[in-house]
């Protein structure tokens, strides 16, 4: 075959989550971009919730998509700091998290509403298969830091997770953080 990319290099700083050099512009997401995502109204809109890092590749299923994500600490309402979740666009493309720095939660749903919830720090590899969800919670204290790699063509709705949510929501509870269900799970 001929080749369609030549080979690239860049350094990635497994404490921060930074690329150098980086490959495209970082994306930021602030408490504004999450509205309809938390259940409560956002009190700070321009607040910093979470930045992505990408190294962009051509968007074909040939080709394997790779960022890092660092997500502030921090709760609106009675949630933690969360990613919006998304489903791939293209159902069953499937994706690696390498956690990097910080305690999270991976929640995870299907279609038909089976739900999972898997541990994030420092070392652990998490697999998200075709037709699950997922969004990323910062349950500790300092920036949840990942890695993410994931099939090119997958693509992102999010249209699905703002109209039903998640079954689950992951807050502060009485002894550590708090699974329960989400009231207003495609209410
Ligand atoms: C992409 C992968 C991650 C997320 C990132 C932000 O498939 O799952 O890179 O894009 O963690 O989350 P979200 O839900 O805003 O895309
Ligand atoms: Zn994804």
């Amino acid at each position: 075959m001929d080749p369609k990319l030549d080979p690239f290099t860049t350094l990635l700083d497994l404490k921060l989550g930074t690329f150098d050099p980086e490959r495209a512009p970082v994306q930021v997401r602030t408490q504004a971009d999450l509205r309809g995502f938390f259940q409560a109204e956002p009190p700070r809109p321009d607040q910093l919730v979470y930045r992505i890092m990408p190294v962009p590749v051509p968007t074909e299923n040939s080709e394997i998509q790779c960022s890092t994500t660092i997500l502030e600490p921090g709760t609106v309402g009675d949630e933690y700091n969360m990613t919006k979740g998304h489903f791939h666009t293209v159902r069953d493309r499937s994706e690696i998290y390498i956690g990097l720095a910080g305690e999270g939660r991976l929640v995870l749903a299907t279609e038909d509403g089976r739900h999972r919830v898997e541990p994030m720090r420092e070392g652990t590899v998490n697999y998200v298969p075709g037709g699950w969800a997922h969004r990323s919670v910062n349950v500790g204290t300092e920036p949840l830091v990942f890695f993410a790699a994931y099939v090119g063509d997958a693509g992102h709705d999010y249209d699905t997770i703002r109209r039903d949510g998640f079954p689950v929501l992951v807050g502060p509870g009485s002894d550590g953080p708090a699974v329960r269900d989400n009231p207003r799970y495609r209410g």
